[in-house]
């Protein structure tokens, strides 16, 4: 997979893509991912890139023209006439694992990162083909809500993660919070790991993890609970805890 970023502040993006499952994919040839930085598309003196609204109001917003020009030298590089292309922002639509899973199956994918108030309307509609949030609140730009977008993306593509980890991601796993993890020692502090964790039976802790699962995701995210799908299974495990609580 290719992914383009364009940006005002490449080097924001050194340590994150030279790190951990970014930096190994990268090496790996799973993911190239390119920088451009938006400012060295312009044509004026300054390489002015942002301008006073129209209609007055507070802050700047990025021209359109520098935008444009970078997503259309890639396109020309890339050879094609259409890359999906996500511009970044606070106005896009909340990303979740299931648009990180169609962004991955993506040969190519152009992000765009916003960033001062805002960015000029005719880059979200004639020039991006989608425009994501990564959640309600305001970030100062666009390029950590990218990375962002890399990240949950690049770990989906086929080699990057180990297949151990990969079996966690079966659909349904996801919808519910993951079960606590623990490691060594048993007993930290005086506090002890749940003793069904070292019984050695499997069957068990599949179960504890399981309703460990329902509940956490009861308690801390309960708009996540009413679209899973409880098996019956599920149910029992829940009704289980809750005689044991009451
Ligand atoms: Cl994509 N950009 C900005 N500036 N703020 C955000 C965001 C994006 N997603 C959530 N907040």
């Amino acid at each position: 997979m290719r992914i383009d970023i364009l940006t005002l502040f490449p080097q924001m993006f050194d340590g994150f893509l030279s790190c951990s499952i970014i930096g190994r994919a990268r090496e790996r040839d799973i993911v190239d991912v390119r920088l451009h930085d938006i400012r060295a598309y312009t044509h004026d003196k300054h390489h002015i890139v942002d301008e006073y609204p129209y209609g007055g109001g507070a802050g700047m917003v990025l021209k359109p023209e520098p935008i444009f020009e970078a997503v259309e030298a890639v396109k020309e590089e890339l050879g094609l006439s259409s890359v999906p292309t996500v511009l970044l922002s606070p106005q896009g639509r909340l990303l979740n694992h299931e648009i990180a899973r169609q962004l991955a199956h993506c040969q190519h994918l152009i992000l765009i990162c916003g960033h001062y108030e805002g960015i000029d309307e005719r880059v979200a509609e004639h020039l991006a083909t989608d425009e994501i949030s990564i959640g309600d609140y305001l970030l100062s730009g666009g390029e950590v809500a990218a990375m962002v977008v890399v990240d949950c993306v690049v770990r989906l593509l086929p080699g990057v993660l180990g297949s151990e980890t990969s079996l966690v991601e079966d659909s349904h796993t996801y919808g519910l919070l993951e079960y606590p993890q623990y490691t060594r020692p048993a007993i930290y502090r005086g506090w002890s790991v749940p003793s069904v964790l070292l019984s050695g039976n499997h069957g068990e802790i599949a179960q504890w993890r399981r309703q460990q699962s329902l509940l956490r995701t009861i308690k801390r995210r309960p708009d996540l609970i009413e679209k899973a799908a409880l098996s019956d299974e599920d149910k029992r495990l829940l009704s289980e805890a809750f005689e044991i609580k009451s």
